[in-house]
């Protein structure tokens, strides 16, 4: 399997641990490619329309496009369970999206400053992404309380999130107001999934 990947992109990440925690990390080759949302690289492009990481061909030739489905997949050819059945999947599933949300609206709040001309860049409109994830933390540090050391894609993605944060957003300190959300982040951070994807870039 070949992913096309960025070690800053939170949702390579994601894809990453569940990998890692999977035992089949060795069995992806990993494959640098810039996205970037208006200098479209051809190459991921030719593979997924949105030109996004992750991407993921695999051995026979399908490819494989957004981290969910990709985590999807790779928990199903490895008989994984961090996608739980019953009504766990949908705690794991609605925690996973709550995370993921975060992380478009941290996206977009970045893109605004790095991407977007000077001239062209709308305070307001960083404020209403700041905005979305201020509130998803709040969601996110009543749902992790009942967490434990739970391990799925929910929590998996959760991790990758916090992680995200502090990568792009370290003056934004996120911790003053969740410190339940913070005291789990310093647990799950010690997993050696996560250890061994620090983003990086
Ligand atoms: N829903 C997608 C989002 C992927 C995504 O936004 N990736 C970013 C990098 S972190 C990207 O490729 N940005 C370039 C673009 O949006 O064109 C997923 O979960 O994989």
């Amino acid at each position: 399997m070949q992913l096309y990947y960025s070690a800053a992109s939170p949702f390579v990440r994601k894809v990453l641990v569940v990998a890692h925690e999977l035992g089949c990390a060795d069995k992806i080759e990993l494959i640098s490619a810039a996205a970037h949302p208006v200098n479209t690289n051809s190459v991921i492009a030719a593979l997924n329309p949105l030109g996004q990481v992750p991407t993921l061909a695999t051995d026979t030739g399908r490819v494989i496009c957004d981290s969910r489905v990709i985590c999807e997949y790779l928990n199903t050819q490895f008989h994984g369970t961090l996608l739980p059945i019953g009504s766990e999947r949908w705690t794991a599933l609605v925690m996973q999206s709550h995370a993921d949300g975060l992380l478009d609206a941290a996206l977009l709040a970045r893109y605004e400053r790095v991407v977007r001309p000077v001239e062209l860049q709308w305070d307001d409109w960083e404020a209403g992404q700041m905005a979305k994830i201020v509130r998803t933390l709040d969601v996110l540090e009543l749902e992790l309380e009942f967490a434990g050391e739970r391990l799925d894609i929910g929590t998996i993605a959760v991790g990758c999130a916090l992680g995200y944060l502090d990568f792009r957003f370290a003056d934004f300190n996120w911790r003053d107001e969740h410190a339940g959300l913070a005291a789990w982040f310093e647990r799950f951070s010690q997993r050696a999934s996560m250890q061994q994807t620090v983003p990086k870039g």
